[in-house]
């Protein structure tokens, strides 16, 4: 630590020293006050002028905690990736270090909550506070954003990206800001589940919901259930060939989220939304009719059986081995759309089923219905349809998360003329999902009672990357930012000027998204 210290001084001692020899710095395309960061921090402060980013720049952290080190990996990176640089990360011994990156831990009480961070950028240093790597990691990301895509062409023998200076202040609103993805509907492959979570991490999401489940199909390994894979996978919507994630696969996009700070929720939708389960093992079924595979898109024809002993001890090896791979603190549950499920069956259902969530460990969410049973106050309701099952989850002690279908759900169609998405809750133009206040949406709903807020994307007409991102973005984008950021910096002719500059990013990324003629996208 005293070592880390004195080289530190030491570099900003030549700093100092180095100054005079600066090579002229001129100023980036913006400042820090008007730079399209999204989602928007809290408190900005510009000091018009620059650091310039190069070859001699060096990356230094915190080293007590070791995910700060890996914060300052992933940071070089995705330099790397952008410019071709290449910025060592606590190697040099400090001496003639020109400009650095210091990626701090911080016990700042300004740092209030665990995504905190402060961002400081001067001529010479830029040092990114934060309390834990979380912190570390959102501060970052802004960082990112910040970075443009060319260098100070004037300079081309030693090229400079220009930072614009000053200092940030940040911190989330909801501690719970996730995306869902339905990989039950349409398999998503490993690589297409990576590319989307690494979207997500940029605009700060850091949840990501899998929904694994549903009457097309089963998506992941059971071991002690083998079938669930080897028949109910093999289906989807529109005949297609489906697929699941073995255990291992599964694990590993777990650590791609954990490496982004993002915790994977998985579903198991129940005692609905069963079909495949059912096909794979027909005990399960309760609707009382022969069981076919299912590749259409209806909805509330299926169910387990409430009332065997025998569908509670498959769900507790089901959930048992799903707990046992996921280090997140939740399991969903599904328990939207039982329509043929009786009322009685239905509560006696997800009462069991909450209980054995909590045996293996985690807090259970389900869909709004799930409000209808007598509920532990660990549990959390996700309210896509019925205000009033909110309300009553948060009287009863619950948690919510906001993913109110009219403006969250972004499975539905921009407008007429745009491709893929259903309609069943409306068009939702860029502007409709990003023009409301999760904290005023539901009359009566206390505020302590909002967990946060998702974005969920079903995927009956999208089946790869390039559907999945043009329903995807940019209306994820402008639900980050209504996540993250004060009600107050959430207005639409500010986000969609930030939003428009996204054009760099999204391309950089081979990004599909859906060119809304609301925005006046930055021509590159
Ligand atoms: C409703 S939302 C569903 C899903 C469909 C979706 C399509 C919810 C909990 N259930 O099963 O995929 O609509 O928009």
């Amino acid at each position: 630590m005293i070592t880390r210290t004195l080289l530190l001084f030491s570099a900003i001692i030549c700093l100092a020293a180095c100054q005079s020899e600066k090579k002229e710095i001129l100023y980036p395309k913006t400042d820090l006050a008007t730079a399209p960061l999204i989602p928007k921090p809290i408190k900005t402060v510009a000091t018009h002028s620059a650091f310039g980013l190069d070859s001699t720049t060096v990356i230094f952290t915190s080293t007590q905690d070791p995910a700060f080190e890996k914060v300052g990996q992933f940071l070089s990176e995705t330099i790397k990736g952008k410019l071709g640089l290449d910025l060592a990360v606590n190697a040099s011994n400090g001496e003639n270090v020109e400009r650095l990156i210091y990626i701090n831990q911080s016990d700042s009480v300004d740092l209030e909550t665990p995504e905190s961070y402060q961002l400081y950028i001067k001529k010479d240093s830029i040092f990114v506070n934060a309390k834990t790597a979380a912190g570390a990691f959102r501060g970052i990301q802004t960082l990112r954003q910040l970075i443009p895509e060319k260098s100070n062409d004037t300079l081309t023998d030693h090229p400079l990206w220009l930072i614009p200076s000053g200092k940030i202040e940040d911190a989330p609103k909801f501690g719970y800001r996730g995306a869902m993805l339905d990989v039950a509907r349409h398999f998503f492959t490993v690589e297409e589940v990576k590319k989307y979570i690494d979207i997500l991490a940029y605009y700060k999401y850091n949840t990501i919901h899998l929904h694994l489940s549903d009457d097309q199909g089963w998506r992941i390994e059971i071991k002690s259930w083998p079938k669930l894979t080897e028949v109910g996978s093999k289906t989807e919507v529109g005949g297609g060939e489906g697929g699941f994630y073995t255990q291992e696969e599964y694990k590993d996009i777990v650590q791609y989220a954990a490496d982004r700070h993002m915790t994977l929720i998985p579903e198991i939708d129940m005692p609905g939304h069963s079909n495949a389960a059912s096909l794979s093992y027909p005990f399960l079924n309760g609707n009382g009719k022969p069981l076919k595979p299912y590749t259409g898109t209806r909805v509330g024809f299926s169910t387990f059986d409430a009332q065997k002993d025998t569908v509670y001890s498959f769900l507790d090896d089901v959930i048992g081995e799903i707990a046992a791979i996921t280090p997140g603190p939740y399991f969903h549950a599904g328990g939207d759309e039982s329509h043929v499920t009786k009322k009685k069956d239905y509560i006696h259902f997800v009462e069991k089923v909450e209980k054995i969530v909590q045996k293996h460990g985690k807090q259970m969410i389900g869909w709004n219905e799930i409000a209808q049973a007598n509920l532990d106050p660990s549990s959390i309701a996700q309210l896509w349809n019925e205000s009033h099952s909110a309300i009553k989850a948060a009287e009863n002690g619950l948690k919510v998360i906001l993913s109110p279908a009219e403006k969250t759900y972004v499975d539905m169609k921009y407008d007429s003329i745009s491709e893929y998405g259903l309609t069943w809750a409306g068009l939702i133009p860029v502007d409709v999902a990003y023009n409301w206040n999760p904290e005023t949406y539901v009359e009566g709903l206390p505020r302590e009672s909002i967990l946060g807020i998702e974005t969920p994307l079903w995927s009956e007409t999208i089946s790869n990357s390039a559907e999945l991102e043009y329903l995807a973005f940019p209306r994820v984008i402008g639900i980050a930012e209504l996540g993250w950021s004060p009600a107050e910096h959430c207005t639409w002719e500010d986000y969609k000027a930030r939003l428009a500059q996204q054009v760099p990013y999204l391309n950089q990324m081979e990004v599909n998204y859906y060119p809304s003629p609301l925005i006046d996208w930055e021509k590159e």
